[in-house]
């Protein structure tokens, strides 16, 4: 039973070795952020915005937390260097072993300096859809009142 807050967070990753870094990341979820209640199946997908040969291994989480939004986003940087994520200033997409992101918190609409949620391109990425619908197929986004399936159908055309 949720005590906390429900949010979702896709995993993401394409560096090294996907599947033990994505399992690395959920046990630093449950300690950091909160219970993992529920995960998508595995989705690998071609990279995004960016050409790469390795694809990802992308996942979607349940988790109950009682951070906040901010607290969540501050754990899941903390957990990503961790895990040797290295960030170089303004280099835009690129290989990466493990991304952790906030897809949606509750209900909230959070739109400050360092958070943005729902996540603000979660609508434009299969990626990222397609996990969160093996989970919460119905959930209504908050900003575009269409439930997740419709959002993903909408994107593959169907
Ligand atoms: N993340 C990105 C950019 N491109 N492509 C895939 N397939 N999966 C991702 O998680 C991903 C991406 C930025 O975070
Ligand atoms: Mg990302
Ligand atoms: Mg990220």
């Amino acid at each position: 039973m949720a005590s906390g807050t429900t949010t979702y967070l896709l995993l993401g990753g394409n560096e090294g070795d996907p599947e033990r870094t994505l399992a690395m990341a959920e046990e630093g979820i449950a300690r950091r952020i909160g219970a993992v209640q529920a995960r998508s199946r595995d989705h690998w997908t071609a990279p995004w915005g960016f050409h790469d040969e390795r694809p990802f291994l992308n996942r979607a989480l349940l988790v109950d937390t009682r951070l906040s939004p901010e607290a969540v986003l501050h754990e899941a940087l903390a957990l990503e260097a961790d895990l040797g994520r290295v960030r170089l200033p303004g280099a835009g997409y690129g290989p990466r072993s493990i991304d952790i992101d906030i897809l949606l918190y509750g209900g909230c609409v959070v739109d400050s300096l360092h958070l943005i949620v729902p996540h603000p391109r979660l609508h434009e990425r299969a990626f990222a859809l397609a996990p969160l619908a093996d989970i919460a197929p119905g959930l209504v986004h908050p900003v575009f009142g269409r439930t997740v399936l419709q959002l993903l159908n909408a994107l593959q055309g169907s």
